[in-house]
């Protein structure tokens, strides 16, 4: 069976090959316009992401392949039903469904790269208890540097065509330690004193991550932070975690500097800090109501939350315009399993989401009145005991590092980057084209630059005067 490594060098010409048909037949190709520059860049196509694209009825597809496909596909731990991110990172990745045999053999390399440098044990231990999980994360992410192969290789002045190993090997390390990170941190904030067990060559990334946090003997547990980890690892490329990752990369950044810059924005209140925000307003909402709340109640609750100035935690999203096909797999893992159908929070979640898009609908200010993943995806872990809610955004983290930050920086390295063109004020909007035309890179020496980089990202900026000018003049 062949390896990543070896799939990859398999996958990896093609794409080359179509990019460079790309670039050279199509350099001034008009790809859309820019509608709304003061409005957060939304439907803005601006960037090449290749392992998902998302839907706004329809939701992600990863490869083309929807949640349900991947559901069917794509191997599963040992004695497990889910998805595991491992699976989930090959197809990502190569575009290819992993034999079980090649899943395994993954899971192997991971957990052998899996122990913490000394110095990095040390790094965490220092920090304050009260530090948030989050800050934890990004700051030891980024310290973990220290050992970045491309950091080292470029030094050494590396040639283009080898950076994507030496991303791919950095992106493997990084995966590999990030259990043992993040279940140290859980066990420094909330545990002091815990042992962590050593990591188990034999088990499968989550595995060991549910091992390391204390809940390796909960089955039940483990799979649903299996299939919360694949499913929340990519979901295109604009959004603010996946972007910032896509934007630090092209600075050459190393894999672990690119991911922690991500995590920080993975830690807004607006994206992944959601889950926690979740949580809090359901707690209080059941807190206030108490048992048996009726629809009616949850309405009131609801336009309490909306004329309080307050957004309604996991529901909206930037592009969805339907409910999340991930909050959907979630609510049906919970629908499998009596003691989660029955459980009072997961009622809670399932009888708001009868009430709520209603209620968003006729409050008539967001577009999407459907719950994202996060309506449901802490209420699940508070559910298993697992209830420091202020962690929940470092689960969210690591799932990010195991799936679409390996894609970021492959793409990042591997092909090529459709950044902003010349601005064409003579149009309704701004027009922009696929910027072949502008690369300062000359186009015969295409294969080297596909198989090897992208520009620096670099959009254009205005101010508020140069935007009235423009707009004006339409
Ligand atoms: N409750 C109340 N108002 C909402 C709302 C919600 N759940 N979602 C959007 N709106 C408001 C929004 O604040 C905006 O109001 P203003 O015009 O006064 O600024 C208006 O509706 C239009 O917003 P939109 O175009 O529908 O949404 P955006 O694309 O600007 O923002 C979200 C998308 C996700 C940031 C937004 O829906 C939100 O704040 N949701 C609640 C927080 C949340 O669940 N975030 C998690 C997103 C998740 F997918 C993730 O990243 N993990």
């Amino acid at each position: 069976t062949k390896s990543l490594r070896e799939t990859l060098q398999e996958v990896i010409p093609a794409k080359q090959e179509q990019l460079k048909k790309l670039k050279t037949e199509h350099a001034q190709a008009v790809v859309g316009e820019v509608e709304n520059i003061i409005g957060g860049m939304r439907g803005l196509k601006a960037m090449l992401w290749d392992a998902s694209v998302l839907d706004p009825l329809e939701g992600i597809r990863f490869h083309g392949l929807s949640i349900p496909d991947c559901q069917k596909v794509l191997p599963a731990a040992p004695g497990g039903k889910e998805i595991i991110p491992e699976s989930m990172l090959w197809l990502l990745l190569t575009g290819q469904v992993p034999t079980p045999e090649q899943t395994r053999e993954l899971s192997r390399e991971l957990a052998e790269k899996g122990e913490l440098p000394k110095f990095i044990e040390e790094l965490v231990d220092s920090f304050p208890q009260t530090l948030h999980p989050m800050t934890q994360l990004g700051m030891a992410v980024a310290a973990l540097n220290h050992d970045s192969s491309f950091q080292a290789a470029y030094e050494k002045g590396m040639k283009k065509s080898e950076y994507w190993t030496h991303t791919l090997e950095d992106c493997i390390n990084l995966i590999a330690r990030l259990p043992a990170l993040a279940a140290r941190i859980y066990r420094n904030v909330y545990k002091p004193g815990n042992p962590l067990p050593a990591i188990n060559k034999d088990l499968d990334l989550v595995g060991n991550y549910s091992n390391l946090l204390g809940y390796g003997d909960n089955h039940s547990l483990t799979e649903y932070l299996r299939l919360y980890i694949a499913l929340h690892g990519d979901h295109e490329g604009g959004n603010a975690s996946a972007h910032t990752a896509h934007l630090v990369g092209s600075t050459l950044s190393d894999p672990y500097l690119s991911y922690s810059a991500a995590l920080f924005a993975l830690a807004g209140p607006l994206h992944g800090l959601a889950n926690q925000e979740v949580l809090r307003w359901q707690l209080a909402m059941q807190k206030e109501l108490g048992d048996n709340v009726t629809p009616e109640q949850i309405k009131d609750y609801l336009w309490k939350t909306l004329k309080s100035g307050q957004v309604v935690p996991g529901y909206g999203h930037g592009v969805l315009r339907n409910p999340d096909p991930r909050f959907i797999a979630l609510q049906q893992f919970c629908d499998g399993k009596p003691e989660l159908k029955s459980s009072p929070i997961i009622e809670l979640v399932n009888k708001t989401f009868q009430v709520a898009p209603d209620v968003l609908k006729e409050h008539g200010k967001t577009k999407n009145p459907y719950p994202n993943v996060d309506a449901t995806s802490g209420c699940v872990l508070y559910h298993y005991g697992l209830t420091e809610f202020k962690y929940y955004t470092v689960i969210f983290g690591v799932s990010r590092g195991n799936v679409d930050y390996p894609d970021v920086i492959l793409s990042a390295h591997i092909y090529f980057d459709c950044s902003l063109g010349s601005f064409d004020p003579a149009g309704v909007g701004t027009r922009y084209v696929v910027a072949i035309d502008v690369f300062d890179i000359p186009l015969n020496d295409v294969v080297l630059i596909s198989a090897l980089g992208m520009p620096l990202e670099r959009p254009k900026s205005l101010s508020l005067d140069a935007i009235e000018k423009l707009v004006k003049k339409d």
